[in-house]
Formats: structure tokens, C-alpha cells, sequence
């Protein structure tokens, strides 16, 4: 990999990447609307709203891979999900397919299907059930990314990832947490494969409590090794106390499916 493009460089999980796939790629083109001061030799930083075509254009130019992590990560006024989420994801996509038409990992989320209640085993096919305006964006992205697949060819990885934090925050995130170094793991693969095509992968750890079955994707090789068994008996998750009949704890995406999205509700 000679040059990777990683977009929401600036984030929890781009500072976090940046770290553990140092080495991985011969340079690293950071890219942020909030600026990054701590370029090392091997990245460069270019600021850049998502939304801007002609930024994102240039930010492609000479890249020959993407991580697609930029935009709005939680709920949020339309107005910036439009912008971020919707308008981004199309001017990358646009931008792509006008130069390299390069490999991308496209950062989708749990909440494209956190409508589906928790005793549900979900597969790569199962009904998108967005919780949240956030979570409509992101399966935008992932139908944007099959088009561009599908009509030119560009391949993408759809992570539907749960909960990547250095450790699980609440009794939820024991089903659905991810470990940085099974995400980092899995980059290594998704941009190894000799053919990866359009995949959904559930980005989860090997955990107890199973939601997401990713036998679809087994061909690219990746399994989590990580776990969040070793955090259960921490006493923040032992004290929790958790409602059964609470929406946020009936459905998959927690406190985004038991949220109100307007300002009216
Ligand atoms: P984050 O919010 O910490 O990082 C997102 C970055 O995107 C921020 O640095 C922000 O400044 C940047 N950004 C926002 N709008 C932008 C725009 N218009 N133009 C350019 N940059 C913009 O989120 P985090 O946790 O690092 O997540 C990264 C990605 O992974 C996001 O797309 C998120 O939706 C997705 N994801 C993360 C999960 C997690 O557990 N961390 C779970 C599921 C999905
Ligand atoms: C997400 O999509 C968010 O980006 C992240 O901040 C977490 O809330 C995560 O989902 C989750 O469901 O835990």
C-alpha cells in the first residue's frame, strides 16, 4: 500500500488507526474539517469539508486506497448529516470513480439495523432498520457504495461497526463492542483480499452475547480474536441497572432506537 487516504482522521477511531497501522501503508493522507497538528513523517494532513467536491476531489488524487471514517458519527440535525454523511459519501464515491477507482472501507454502522430487537441473529441480508437519522445516512452509504460496485466496479467494505472503544462503556456494548486491534486486523485483510467485491461485515469482537452472524464475509479471511468477556465483571457493567421493557435495551441500537430524532417529540 503506497498511499492510504483516511478521512475523519481527527476522530476517536482515526487517532486510534493511526497508531496501530503505523507501517502499514508507505504514507498516510489524513484529512479532517477540524485541523490535525501532530503530522508524523510518514502522514500528511489536508483539511477538507466532506461536503466540498472539488476538496474531496484532490484528496483522492494519488491515493490507492481509502478508510472512510469522516462525517457525522451519532444523531444530528439533517442539515449536517446531509452535508457530512450524504453529500460526502457521494463526493468521495464521484471523486473515485472520475480517477483510481480504488478499494474502500466505507465506516457504516450498527444503527443502519438498530430497529431489529436484540434476540434477532442479523445476517448481511437482513432488512435495514435504521434508528436514527444518523443511521438513514449510513445505509444511504452503503447503497450508494453497492451502486458504485455494482455499475463500475469500485469494491468497498461495508463495516457495519458496533461499538469501537478501548473498552466496552455500558452492559449493551458487551454485545456489541469491537476491539481496536480486531478493526485494525481486519483492515489488514479487507485491503489484502485478492477480490473483495461489495461485503456487509459486522465490525464486532468475539463477545459472549451474539447479534451479528458474519458467515457472508468469511472469504476475506477474518476473524476477531479479542473479547469483551474480560470487562464483564467490571463494576461500572455489574451496577448498571437496566430495564427490560426500556426501547433502548429491547432493540439493538440501544439509546439511538429510544431517542427522539425532531425537535417536536
Ligand atoms: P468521530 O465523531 O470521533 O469522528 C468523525 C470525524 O469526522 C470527526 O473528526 C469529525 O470532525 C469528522 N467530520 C465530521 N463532519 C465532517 C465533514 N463534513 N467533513 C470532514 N470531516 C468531518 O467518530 P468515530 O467514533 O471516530 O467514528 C468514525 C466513523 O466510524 C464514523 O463514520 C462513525 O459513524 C463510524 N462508526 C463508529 C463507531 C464507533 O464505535 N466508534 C460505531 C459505528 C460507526
Ligand atoms: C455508532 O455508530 C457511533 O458512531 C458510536 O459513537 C457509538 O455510539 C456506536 O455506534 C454504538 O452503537 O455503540
Amino acid at each position: 500500500m503506497k498511499k492510504v487516504l483516511l478521512t475523519g482522521a481527527g476522530g476517536n477511531l482515526g487517532k486510534a488507526l493511526r497508531k496501530t497501522l503505523e507501517g502499514w501503508a508507505e504514507s498516510i493522507r489524513l484529512t479532517d474539517i477540524v485541523p490535525i497538528t501532530d503530522v508524523a513523517a510518514h502522514e500528511e494532513f489536508i483539511q477538507c469539508d466532506l461536503g466540498d467536491y472539488d476538496a474531496v476531489y484532490s484528496l483522492l488524487t494519488g491515493c490507492d486506497a481509502v478508510i472512510h471514517l469522516g462525517g457525522v458519527s451519532t444523531e444530528n440535525t439533517f442539515e449536517n448529516i446531509l452535508n457530512g454523511n450524504i453529500r460526502g459519501a457521494y463526493n468521495l464515491y464521484e471523486a473515485n470513480r472520475k480517477q483510481n477507482k480504488v478499494r474502500i472501507l466505507f465506516a457504516s454502522s450498527n444503527h443502519v439495523v438498530g430497529f431489529h430487537e436484540r434476540e434477532t441473529l442479523l445476517d448481511a441480508d437482513c432488512t435495514m432498520r435504521p434508528d436514527s437519522m444518523y443511521g438513514v445516512s449510513k445505509g444511504f452509504g452503503e447503497l450508494l457504495a453497492r451502486y458504485y460496485y455494482d455499475k463500475y466496479g469500485i469494491e468497498s467494505a461495508l463495516v457495519r461497526i458496533g461499538s469501537c472503544f478501548e473498552k466496552p462503556l455500558n452492559k449493551r456494548m458487551l454485545a456489541t463492542w469491537m476491539s481496536e486491534a480486531d478493526f485494525t486486523r481486519m483492515i489488514h485483510k479487507i485491503f489484502a483480499a485478492d477480490r473483495l467485491g461489495c461485503p456487509v461485515i459486522y465490525g464486532v469482537s468475539d463477545n459472549p452475547a451474539v447479534w451479528w452472524d458474519n458467515r457472508k464475509a468469511s472469504y476475506i479471511g477474518w476473524s476477531p480474536e479479542d473479547s469483551s468477556v474480560v470487562f464483564e465483571q467490571e463494576d461500572y457493567i455489574v451496577n448498571e441497572k437496566v430495564d427490560p421493557n426500556d426501547p433502548a435495551v429491547r432493540y439493538q441500537g440501544g439509546g439511538f432506537a429510544a431517542a427522539g430524532h425532531f425537535e417536536d417529540e
